[in-house]
C-alpha cells in the first residue's frame, strides 16, 4: 500500500538523521554510565513498544464506556485491562479501592487529588522539600510560593527531627493539632527510610485529616511487598509509574470506595455511609484538569502493572533494597556519613559536609565520569540552593542486573570522585567555577570515566538494542 504523506512510513534514521542519532547517542550514554538517580530506572522493551504504538493516535476524553468520542472499543478495554491490573498489583479489591489511570503523570495526579477534594484555600501539610519531600506537597520559600500547591491551597510543613534525621512524628502531630489540615500528605523524594503510616493515620484521625499517601519513589517496593503497604492506613494513594515500578512515565490514583468502616465514619454519617472520593477524583482528573488521557501511556502502563505482580519483580524488588544496603555499608565501612546512617529502601542520602564537599560538587564531579546522581539537601543543612549532600538510587542499576558485590564496586568509584573533588578544591579553592575548571582536563577524571565507561558498558541493557556504533 503507497503511503499516503511522504514520511508516512519512512523509518526514523532516515526521516529525521539529526534526531535518530540524538537518540542513539542517548542510549549509548544510558549504557556506558553509572545511572543512579533515584527516581530513574530502565523500562522494558514491551513497555517501549506500547508507548510508541497507534495509541498515542486516539482520543478519549471520560471514563471507559462513557466517552466524548467514538471509537474508544480498544481504548475501553486497555484503560479496564490497566486499572484492574493495578488493583492486583497491590493487592486491593475493586470493593474497597478505585483507579484513575490518566493522570500524565505524580504532578497532575496530586494536584488533582486537592483540586477533588479541598477548596482553594484550604489546608494541607506535607514534609517540607528541603526535608526529603515533593514540590507538589506545598512548597514555598520565605519571599515565594513555588509549587502551585502552595499558591492555591495553604500549606504548613512537617520536617525532620534534626538529630534523627527521621520524620519528626511528635512534632508533627503538635503542627497538626494547632493548624487543622484538611490533607496530611505521607511521602518524599529524598527519605531513606520507611514509612510509619499508622502513626499518620492516627494524626489524621485525631485532627479529622485525610491521608493521602504519595508513594511514588517506593509503589514498585510497596508492589512487591519489600516496604510496608500505605493501603491499610491512607484514604488516598498516588504515584509515578516509571520509578521504582519501572512502567512507563505516567501517574495513577487509588482511592478509597464503598462502605466506610465504623472507625471511618466523619460525625453525623450513619453506618453504611460510603466514600465519595471516585466521582470527585475522576472530574478533577478529567474534565477539570487534563484533556483526552494518553492512551500510549496506559496500555504500555497495563503491561508494566502485569509484570509488577510477577514473583520475578519482587525479586528484583528485593534486590533492589539489598543493593542500597550494599552500598550503604561500603559508604559506612570507609567512615563516611549517611543520613539516617543507612537505608530501608532504593536511596542513601550521602552527607558530603563533613568532607568539605559541596553536593553541587560532587554531582558535577560524577556527571564528568560518566555516574549520574543528584545534588540533595542533607538534614541540618541552611541552604537548600547549596546542598550538603547527594541522592544515590539503586533501582535502574539494579534493572541492569547489578548484585550486591557491584554496588561495592559503585561505593569505591564514589570514594574514587570524591577524592579527586577533594584534591582539586585544595589546588583551586571553594569557588565553583575554578573548581569545575580544575576538574575538567583532571586526568584522573579521565582516567576515572573510562574505567566507568568500561565497567557498566558489561551490563546488559533492558528495553533496546545497544547501537552497533557505541559498542566501539
Ligand atoms: N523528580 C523526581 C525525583 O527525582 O524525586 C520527583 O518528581
Amino acid at each position: 500500500m503507497a503511503a499516503v504523506f511522504p514520511e508516512a512510513h519512512t523509518p526514523l534514521s532516515v526521516a529525521d538523521p539529526e534526531v535518530f542519532a540524538l537518540i542513539e547517542d542517548e542510549k549509548k550514554r544510558q549504557w556506558k554510565g553509572i545511572e543512579l538517580i533515584a527516581s530513574e530506572n530502565f523500562t522494558s522493551l514491551p513497555v517501549m513498544e506500547a508507548l510508541g504504538s497507534c495509541l498515542t493516535n486516539k482520543y478519549s476524553e471520560g471514563q471507559p464506556g462513557a466517552r466524548y468520542y467514538g471509537g474508544n472499543e480498544n481504548i475501553d478495554k486497555i484503560e479496564l485491562l490497566c486499572k484492574r491490573r493495578a488493583l492486583e498489583a497491590f493487592g486491593l479489591s475493586a470493593d474497597a479501592w478505585g483507579v484513575n489511570v490518566q493522570p500524565y503523570s505524580g504532578s497532575p495526579a496530586n494536584f488533582a487529588v486537592y483540586t477533588a477534594l479541598l477548596q482553594p484555600h484550604d489546608r494541607i501539610m506535607g514534609l517540607d522539600l528541603p526535608s526529603g519531600g515533593h514540590l507538589t506537597h506545598g512548597y514555598y520559600t520565605q519571599g515565594k510560593k513555588i509549587s502551585a500547591t502552595s499558591i492555591f491551597f495553604e500549606s504548613l510543613p512537617y520536617k525532620l527531627n534534626p538529630q534523627t534525621g527521621l520524620v519528626d512524628m511528635d512534632r508533627l502531630e503538635e503542627k497538626a493539632v494547632e493548624y487543622r489540615p484538611k490533607i496530611i500528605i505521607c511521602g518524599a523524594s529524598a527519605y531513606p527510610r520507611d514509612w510509619d503510616y499508622k502513626r499518620f493515620r492516627e494524626i489524621a484521625d485525631k485532627v479529622g485529616a485525610l491521608l493521602m499517601v504519595d508513594m511514588a519513589h517506593i509503589s514498585g517496593l510497596v508492589a512487591a511487598g519489600t516496604l510496608s503497604s500505605p493501603f491499610d492506613f491512607a484514604d488516598i494513594v498516588t504515584t509515578t509509574t516509571h520509578k521504582s515500578l519501572r512502567g512507563p512515565r505516567a501517574g495513577m490514583i487509588f482511592f478509597r470506595r464503598g462502605p466506610k468502616p465504623a472507625d471511618r465514619l466523619l460525625k453525623g454519617e450513619a453506618e453504611g455511609a460510603a466514600y465519595d472520593f471516585e466521582d470527585r477524583i475522576n472530574f478533577a482528573v478529567f474534565p477539570s484538569l487534563q484533556g483526552g488521557p494518553h492512551n500510549h501511556q496506559i496500555g504500555a502502563l497495563a503491561v508494566a502493572l502485569k509484570y509488577a505482580a510477577s514473583a520475578e519483580f519482587k525479586q528484583y524488588s528485593a534486590q533492589v533494597v539489598e543493593n542500597c544496603r550494599s552500598m550503604a555499608k561500603a559508604l559506612l565501612d570507609r567512615g563516611y556519613k549517611l543520613v539516617t546512617d543507612g537505608t530501608d529502601n532504593h536511596l542513601i542520602l550521602w552527607d558530603l559536609r563533613p568532607e568539605g564537599v559541596t553536593g553541587s560538587k560532587m554531582e558535577k564531579a560524577c556527571d564528568l565520569c560518566h555516574i549520574t546522581l543528584n545534588k540533595n539537601a542533607v538534614v541540618g543543612d541552611l541552604s537548600a540552593m547549596n546542598p550538603g549532600g547527594v541522592r544515590i538510587g539503586t533501582p535502574a542499576m539494579t534493572s541492569r542486573g547489578l548484585k550486591e558485590e557491584d554496588f561495592v564496586q559503585v561505593a569505591a568509584f564514589l570514594h574514587e570522585v570524591l577524592e579527586v573533588c577533594k584534591e582539586v578544591q585544595t589546588s583551586t579553592g571553594k569557588a565553583i567555577k575554578d573548581f569545575i575548571k580544575g576538574l575538567e582536563g583532571h586526568p584522573k577524571i579521565a582516567d576515572i570515566r573510562s574505567r566507568v565507561e568500561a565497567w557498566a558498558g558489561q551490563f546488559p541493557m533492558p528495553g533496546f538494542h545497544v547501537p552497533a556504533a557505541a559498542s566501539q
